[in-house]
């Protein structure tokens, strides 16, 4: 992302940061809370990559077809920080289930010294956040009702993703024939691609007034189903990004340590390690995955090495991009009706791919 729109939307976060702070003292909290509820805001929404937020903005000026004004640009930014909001919601307890140790470069909020389990409350309450700004900002909009329902939806099915996730990979006991492809992408569309996909397309899209339907050149084009037919493949794609950067990133550049093999989760990785491995690499796999133990998640490691996966997944990733970008070739392109355009899903897939970090 070039800097001049990272700068404008971390912009955009001061504004709306001052808005939530000014709220939260006039409800007459004591100063120590708004000291923690300040530094909660300050630690976990601004510091990502902004992807999600950023698309909500850029997907609101390609359907316009043209530069926004101030004003539309914080409309659509405070809904972009609504999406951040949501994901610094998502990622403060799952930091806690998946007793993970860094994330963006620095310690996980429920291990800073004086957070502990109160990060509980503190990721509900950036959750809370969104509905605020939400009510503040589009009350009077007549797409408001939309975007509740589509916050809420989408953490619900983010919600079921994160239970098959954690059920999927239970601490006690390995059991590597329940993971499956089919299993992966169950996990994978509910738990990420929802989130952090259609959101952000699906909010900008309701925000630039797109109806449920409409009719083009003779056909019927439902253009939020064809959104998604696009958004969750895409989304697919981003989290086998994220398993195979568990496994392959340094820590240093991926701004968290990798956890996977050790929490015995449905990853691409080991899915792909099964469907590759000799049955003497399939017992050490069976005997070493999901066990807390470094000596044991070497030996899983050098299986993953052993049976090619980088190459799997240069391989996985070239073919993705092509079947991507055939995907987005056939959807219905209106720039002239300034409706669905591919623009919006090229720019999100051209964002990603490669992505190391
Ligand atoms: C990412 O999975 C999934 C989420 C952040 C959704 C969490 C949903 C909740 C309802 C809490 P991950 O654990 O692979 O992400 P990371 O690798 O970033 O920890
Ligand atoms: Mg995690
Ligand atoms: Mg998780
Ligand atoms: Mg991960």
């Amino acid at each position: 992302m070039d800097n001049a729109k990272r700068t404008r939307f971390e912009a955009a976060w001061a504004r709306v940061r001052g808005e939530l702070i000014e709220y939260f003292t006039s409800k007459g909290m004591p100063t120590d809370a708004i000291e923690c509820y300040t530094k909660n805001l300050d630690y976990n929404v601004p510091g990502g990559k902004l992807n999600r937020g950023v698309a909500v903005v850029d997907t609101v000026e390609i359907l316009k077809g043209a530069a926004l004004d101030d004003d539309e640009y914080y409309k659509a930014a405070i809904l972009g920080w609504s999406v951040e909001l949501l994901q610094a919601f998502f990622l403060v307890t799952d930091d806690i289930m998946d007793t993970t140790i860094t994330r963006r470069g620095q310690p996980c909020w429920y291990r800073v010294p004086g957070v502990g389990m109160n990060a509980i409350n503190d990721a509900i309450t950036l959750e809370a956040t969104i509905y605020y700004l939400l009510k503040k900002h589009f009350r009077g909009t007549p797409y408001y009702v939309d975007l509740l329902e589509l916050f809420q939806e989408t953490a619900y099915r983010t919600e079921m993703g994160q239970l098959v996730d954690l059920i999927t990979a239970p601490e006690d006991k390995v059991d590597l024939s329940k993971f499956s492809l089919d299993k992966y992408r169950l996990i994978v569309t509910y738990k990420t691609a929802y989130y952090s996909f259609y959101l952000p397309v699906a909010l900008a899209m309701h925000m630039s007034g797109v109806p449920t339907s409409y009719t083009l050149e003779g056909k019927t084009i439902e253009p939020y189903k064809v959104a998604l037919s696009i958004l969750l493949p895409l989304g697919e794609y981003f989290q086998i990004q994220d398993d195979f950067l568990d496994f392959s990133a340094p820590p240093e550049v991926l701004g968290k340590v990798g956890t996977d093999i050790v929490n015995n989760k449905c990853s691409w990785c080991v899915n792909t390690a099964l469907t590759l491995a000799t049955p003497e690499q399939r017992t050490v796999l069976d005997e070493n995955y999901g066990r807390k133990d470094a000596a044991a998640e070497v030996r899983v490691k050098a299986v993953f090495e052993a049976v090619g996966l980088r190459e799997q997944y240069a391989k996985y990733e070239a073919e993705v991009h092509g079947r991507l970008v055939e995907m987005i070739g056939a959807i219905p392109d209106g720039p002239e009706h300034g409706i669905l355009k591919r623009e919006i899903f090229t720019s999100f897939l051209e964002k990603i791919y490669k992505r190391t970090m």
